[in-house]
């Protein structure tokens, strides 16, 4: 679609909070806009391209109690809330968010509380969102979907509206694959995002971090300089968009607010945060105290006012906090006050905002050191603030905001000393000085505002993604030299829909001419054996292969033969053989038109693709009910239903059946397995291989796999046998 058409179309947020604020009243729960950074950015670009805003309102609902929401006339947009019961605020806001994952991702994980009910609770509150979500996407052009309170709701989104384009922007840092993979349900995490067209950060960092989880953990296949993701048949873009703020807004109000009480006698140290342990406040207080330890000059000339809004005060650890941090005041101020001074002012409240402007403006220094900050706008505040005398900003340099504003004097939060030395170095610093890193922080942070910041997340979610290009040989060497170098190579493959495209009959799934050109080169590589592993007949499959060096594993491995071993069948076979012509008449007897059923000797496959649309699921669950009246296995497969004796054999037994053959009973130390398939019956073979191989599932993106990677498409499986007849040859372990 055009750009300019895209850009008037309506558009969905879903975030865990709306825009409005809910209060108890007689007729139910009410609402009241509410105002932030966040709704003042987004709400104009609802309002002229209309949709809606999903979320939370911030209360839990008593059973029983309805939501009302009345818009005024003026909102141009709606709002659909999403109701949460007590337990369900407990357990997946102020737990899993803000006990598991808020820590977590923030690298502090001593702090983080895993806790399976939590996690549960997360899944399916997520799942909510994403079912209000998508009865209210109308034709919303994009779903935008933000931050860590809603990392799975892509994908339930996803199955619903498969074809919606949903943008996803994490506010908090995103942590190194070392912390990440420490959460249980790390995989799951990712997936959810994966779901998703676009990811976005506040910076570069977050998303390499993002980058090597998804490969790492995943693997996914992940083009680094254009920072895209292959996910099964779906391309994911990537991207760091550092938020701005309304930068003339908060200028225009520093010119305007009336002075502050306390500019004048000391000069200002200003600290202004939620009231959390991210933010580094003790250790702000730590390093001040280290200043006047070092510094004596400036007792009685300088003062640390720190505001502090309060913030999840029910969780216990916050509280901690607070009793921490009254101590710690009251501790410095003992130690250092005069008659006339005290060292610290803490105030623990929220404050109107001509007040905090005017201190933005007043103080002589912003002391911004969280321990760890998706971005931080603080910072960015305080230098939209610098209307009158230049101030300096020192920023922490584990805040995301440290990134991008370089005139800022950067320190570790974690060390007092640092922080004294900083302190000083600000509290001396000539004007001139002062004057020029304000002067280039202002014009950065006005250039890229808040606006900016939205019309570009936008307009990069409304970009097409292209699909990467097929694997690099670099891709392969990265991951699979070091694994095969010097091993004798196992290659299993499925057939249908991993060497060809799937096709209407399986009769016209014919071997491309580039998978037979990779087999015959594999094959007559002296340290490489094939096996073919898939739920085709035996002679079929040997009639698509024609070759006789290869290994069969048919009937989803329940009928095997191949060079050096005895030609295995399962010993329960025959009896349900006998069944077999009575189960296909019965099943062809039920198909309706278009559908047909394939006898393949040891099991038998019924195919709906061909029938109409609106009869495949009564025709699938009518041959599930023949199959299993017959006392067969009826399993799922591809626009068809599969009859297989109910042994309990699989494509992963069959597996290891042959690798026993072949190679005895220590054939890990021996051989390196690669396992390629694209249905959920490789699934079997993909878990029964976790750790022991180098297995891919080729195509959808939507389905969970227990392979270790993924790649797009069947002509990406061409590549990589390409790639692996090329490989460099070495002298084998085994002999
Ligand atoms: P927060 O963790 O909430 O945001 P921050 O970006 O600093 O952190 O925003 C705090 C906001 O609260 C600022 O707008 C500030 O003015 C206001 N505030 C703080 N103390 C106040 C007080 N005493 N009185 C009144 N107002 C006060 C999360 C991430 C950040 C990221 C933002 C936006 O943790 O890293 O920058 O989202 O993406």
């Amino acid at each position: 679609m055009p750009d300019a058409e895209a850009q008037t179309r309506p558009i969905l947020i879903a975030s865990n909070r709306l825009p409005f604020t809910a209060h108890r009243s007689a007729g139910g729960i009410e609402f009241k806009p509410s105002a932030g950074g966040l709704v003042t950015a987004l709400e104009p670009v609802l309002r002229k391209r209309g949709g809606t805003w999903v979320g939370w309102p911030g209360l839990a609902q008593k059973k029983g109690e309805t939501l009302h929401f009345e818009a005024g006339d003026d909102a141009g947009y709606e709002v659909a809330p999403v109701g949460l019961s007590e337990t369900e605020v407990n357990r997946y806001y102020h737990g899993f968010s803000n006990r598991t994952l808020w820590p977590l991702f923030h690298s502090m994980h001593e702090r983080a509380a895993f806790d399976r009910r939590d996690w549960e609770a997360y899944r399916a509150v997520n799942e909510r969102f994403a079912s209000v979500a998508s009865g209210s996407a109308g034709d919303a052009d994009l779903v935008w979907i933000h931050d860590y309170h809603l990392m799975l709701a892509p994908a339930s989104l996803r199955q619903a509206l498969p074809g919606v384009r949903i943008g996803f922007f994490l506010h908090i840092p995103f942590p190194p694959f070392d912390v990440f993979r420490l959460l249980p349900w790390d995989r799951e995490i990712l997936r959810g995002l994966l779901a998703c067209d676009l990811v976005g950060f506040h910076v570069a960092g977050y998303a390499q971090n993002f980058l090597d989880c998804v490969e790492r953990r995943l693997g996914a296949r992940v083009d680094r300089r254009t920072q895209r993701i292959e996910w099964g048949d779906r391309t994911i873009q990537v991207g760091a968009f550092p938020i701005g703020i309304d930068f003339d807004a908060f200028a225009n109000k520093a010119r305007a607010a009336a002075p502050s009480p306390e500019a004048g006698r000391e000069r200002i140290v200003l600290g202004v945060d939620r009231l959390d342990y991210t933010k580094g406040i003790p250790e702000r207080f730590l390093g001040f105290e280290r200043l006047l330890e070092r510094h004596p000059e400036h007792r009685e000339r300088v003062v640390l006012l720190q505001l502090a809004v309060p913030s999840r005060a029910q969780v216990s650890e916050y509280k901690e906090l607070k009793r921490e941090i009254d101590e710690l005041v009251g501790r410095i101020n003992g130690r250092f006050a005069t008659a006339s001074w005290s060292p610290i002012r803490y105030l623990y409240r929220s404050v109107p905002q001509e007040r905090l402007v005017a201190l933005y403006r007043d103080a002589d220094i912003a002391l911004v050191t969280p321990l760890r900050d998706g971005m931080n706008l603080v910072a960015k505040e305080y230098v939209a603030c610098q209307v009158d005398e230049p101030g300096v900003l020192l920023i922490s340099e584990v805040a995301g905001a440290s990134e991008t504003m370089r005139e800022a004097l950067a320190v570790n939060p974690y060390s007092p000393d640092e922080t004294a030395e900083t302190l000083h170095r600000a509290l001396t610093m000539e004007e001139d000085e002062r004057a020029s890193r304000m002067a280039s922080l202002r014009r950065r942070e006005r250039r890229y505002n808040l606006e900016h910041w939205v019309n570009g997340f936008l307009e990069a979610a409304g970009r097409e993604s292209q699909a990467l290009a097929l694997p690099l040989e670099q891709d392969f060497e990265t991951w699979l030299e070091p694994f095969l170098a010097r091993y004798r190579v196992a290659l299993f493959l499925d057939y249908d829909g991993t060497l060809t495209p799937i096709v209407d009959h399986p009769a016209d799934a014919t071997l491309p001419e580039a998978a037979r050109r990779g087999l015959d080169a594999c094959a007559a590589r002296s340290d490489t054996d094939l096996s073919m592993v898939s739920g085709r007949g035996l002679a079929d499959i040997r009639a698509m292969i024609g070759r006789d060096d290869v290994t069969y594993a048919a009937n989803h491995g329940l009928e095997i033969e191949g060079p050096g071993f005895e030609p295995f069948l399962h010993e329960d076979l025959p009896h349900y053989q006998a069944r077999m012509p009575e189960l296909t008449q019965a099943l062809s007897e039920s198909a309706p038109e278009g559908a047909w059923v394939e006898e393949k000797g040891h099991t038998s496959t019924f195919h709906f693709r061909q029938a109409n649309a609106e009869d495949h699921a009564r025709a699938a669950d009518e041959a599930r009910r023949i199959i299993n009246g017959f006392g067969f296995q009826a399993r799922d497969a591809k626009m068809a239903v599969e009859a297989r004796p109910p042994i309990g054999w699989d494509k992963g037994r069959a597996v290891l059946h042959v690798l026993r053959s072949r190679y005895g009973p220590s054939w890990s130390e021996r051989v390196r397995v690669v396992y390629v398939g694209d249905d959920h019956t490789d699934e079997d073979a993909f878990r029964l291989l976790e750790g022991l191989a180098i297995t891919f599932r080729v195509g959808r993106a939507e389905e969970p796999t227990a392979a270790s990677h993924r790649l797009g498409h069947v002509e990406d499986v061409h590549e990589l046998l390409d790639w692996l007849a090329q490989r460099p040859t070495h002298e084998l372990h085994e002999s």
